[in-house]
This record gives C-alpha cells, sequence and structure tokens, in this order.
C-alpha cells in the first residue's frame, strides 16, 4: 500500500489561546492526527519529578520525543503544546503560534479555574510573547506563523487557512 506523505504541524501558544479547539478542527477536516501532549503525557505518564511552585508534574521530554517518533516520522501529526523547544526541529513542516489578547486570555484562563500566580504567569506570558520567541528561536523564521484566537471569527479563519496550507502541502509534495 502506498501511503501519502502528510506534513506535520506545531500549534504551540500560551495556555488558553485555543491550541485544543483549533487542533481538533483542523484534524477533523483534515484527516490529520491530533496529538496534545499534555494528554500523551498523562496517559503515558511520561513525568520525571513534581514542580512544587505550580503544583504540576514536569515532563520527561525524553521520553516524550522517543514517544511521538515513530509517528512523527511517518507524517501527517498536529501537535498541541504550550512549548516548542522540546521537540526535533526537524519534525515540523509548519509552526503556528496562537496570540490571544491579555484581557481575553484572562477571562478564558480565570473560568478554566486558574488563579493567582498561575493566572498571572499564564498572562505574562503571553505579553511577553514567551513563546513565539522561543518558537523563532526553535525554528526557522520562515516557518513560524502567528495567528490571531480572540474571536470565533478569528477560529473559522484559521481553521481555513491551515487546511488550505495541509491540502496545498499534500498537492505538493504526493
Ligand atoms: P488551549 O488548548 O490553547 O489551552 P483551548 O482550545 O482549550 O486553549 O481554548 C481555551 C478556551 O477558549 C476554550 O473555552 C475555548 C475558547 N476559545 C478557543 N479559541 C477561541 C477563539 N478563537 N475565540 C473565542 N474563544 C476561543
Amino acid at each position: 500500500m502506498i501511503m501519502k506523505k502528510k506534513p506535520n504541524i506545531l500549534l504551540t501558544g500560551t495556555p488558553g489561546v485555543g491550541k485544543t479547539t483549533l487542533g481538533k478542527e483542523v484534524a477533523q477536516r483534515t484527516g490529520l492526527k491530533y496529538v496534545n501532549i499534555g494528554e500523551l503525557a498523562e496517559e503515558g505518564q511520561l513525568y520525571d519529578g513534581f514542580d512544587e511552585e505550580y503544583n504540576c508534574p514536569v515532563l520527561d521530554e525524553d521520553r516524550v520525543v522517543d514517544e511521538l517518533e515513530e509517528q512523527m516520522s511517518e507524517g501527517g501529526v498536529i501537535v498541541d503544546y504550550h512549548g516548542c523547544d522540546l521537540f526535533p526541529e526537524r519534525w515540523f513542516h509548519i509552526v503556528f503560534v496562537l496570540r490571544t489578547d491579555n484581557t481575553r486570555l484572562y477571562t478564558r484562563l480565570e473560568s478554566r479555574g486558574y488563579s493567582g500566580k498561575k493566572l498571572q504567569d499564564n498572562v505574562q506570558c503571553e505579553i511577553f510573547q514567551t513563546i513565539l520567541e522561543e518558537a523563532l528561536e526553535a525554528y526557522q523564521e520562515e516557518i513560524v506563523h502567528q495567528l490571531p484566537s480572540n474571536t470565533p471569527e478569528d477560529l473559522e479563519q484559521n481553521t481555513e487557512q491551515m487546511v488550505q496550507w495541509a491540502e496545498q502541502w499534500i498537492k505538493e509534495h504526493n
């Protein structure tokens, strides 16, 4: 059986910007596979210690990378994570960094139950463009794209853009 070549997409950005919502939608429309790194780590208990300050387990990055290696080399995966320098650069054909206005992000994270330092730090992460800078350092600038993720219209437009990009890539590589 001849398998079609498919691209790998990294969907990144501060928690709450809408990665999961967009990633699942694009996966559904393209047939690409959606992988949420947080869920993958939880399922496989891919942790290495516990962060007392943030009250959460610490990701075992090497084991996460090992776990994904095979499907990434097959292609056709959308990876959702709020970080991007743990993955091998060669994995991804394109990187999308979602961006959300501070006040909207604050509201979304608050309704997710975040408060205090966790809420503040995440909103600051967005203000300081931390993930965007991480992405620009880890990947070639030409493949890193910022997408506004404030409104349902943005979601619709971003979905459209990603679906079109993926379809075009598949056409060009098969
Ligand atoms: P993430 O996976 O980045 O943490 P999410 O997909 O869980 O984010 O979305 C966080 C919340 O924001 C969720 O209630 C859905 C909502 N949301 C996502 N994208 C949005 C958009 N473009 N406009 C309005 N709300 C959005």
